[in-house]
């Protein structure tokens, strides 16, 4: 892949309720309004067969699905948008901002489910390859304020279920994943009104745009 012209991959993380579906519309605006080719996506899902592979996920019919179950299948719809949709726009020189990636599964799957980050890691290898989110937003909040903005809208997927001390789990891994690589995370303050979230968000644009917007 040529470096020269290769997208930039951006992700978008956080807990239940922080935002990240309102302000991937901001960030899309923003980014196209300054010429960026853009390719918005989401996981799990992003392909006719990963989007299949979420409603399996997400479907609280199967409340107790086996937590090694639910991993490898994050990993599979993963795989299938990687090949399908990540590597050729990146490849095209569009950026991607992908609504939740592989520091979900281990917010997600290793905080959340307890499962080691070992065994993360090495389906990571598998199917990523070394290959890595360049920039990742995470949109942090109290766990109180996303589930109460989760809970206005209406019914509850099978994680939304999920306990207060589950979302403390999720939130402590994603702030570890952040603190240990602090080059590739921004981290916004979440639980502050849209407008204050979003200047925070301004800073984090200008910086992308200035640095890696193609001549
Ligand atoms: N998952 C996993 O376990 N492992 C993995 O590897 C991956 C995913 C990739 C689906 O993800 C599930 O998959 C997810 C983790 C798991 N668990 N759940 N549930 P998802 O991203 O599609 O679903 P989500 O986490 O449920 O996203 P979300 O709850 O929709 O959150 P959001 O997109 O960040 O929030 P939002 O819809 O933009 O905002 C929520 C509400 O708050 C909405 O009414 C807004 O108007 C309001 N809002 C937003 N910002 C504000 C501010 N600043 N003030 C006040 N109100 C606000």
């Amino acid at each position: 892949m040529n470096d020269m012209v290769r997208g930039l991959f951006i992700t978008l993380e956080g807990g239940e309720g922080a935002g990240k579906s309102t302000n991937l519309a901001y960030l899309r605006q923003a980014l196209e309004s300054a010429g960026i080719p853009l390719r918005l996506t989401r996981e799990p899902g992003g392909t006719p067969l990963g989007e299949r592979i979420r409603e399996l996920l997400l479907d609280p019919e199967f409340t107790g699905m086996d937590a090694d179950a639910e991993l490898l299948l994050m990993f599979a719809a993963r795989a299938q948008h990687l090949q399908q949709v990540i590597r050729p726009a990146l490849e095209e020189g569009v950026w991607v901002l992908c609504d939740r990636f592989t520091d979900a599964t281990y917010a997600y799957q290793g905080g959340g489910r307890g499962i080691d980050s070992g065994r993360i890691e090495a389906l990571e290898d598998w199917v990523q390859q070394g290959f890595q989110p360049d920039i990742t937003i995470l949109f942090d909040l109290s766990v109180e304020t996303g589930l109460e903005r989760a809970g206005k809208r209406g019914a509850l997927d099978r994680f939304e279920r999920e306990q207060k001390n589950f979302f403390e789990q999720v939130r402590a891994a994603y702030l570890a994943r952040a603190a240990a690589a602090p080059q590739r995370f921004r981290i916004i303050d979440a639980d502050r009104e849209l407008g204050v979230v979003q200047q925070q968000l301004d800073t984090v644009i200008e910086e992308l745009v200035s640095r890696y917007r193609p001549s």
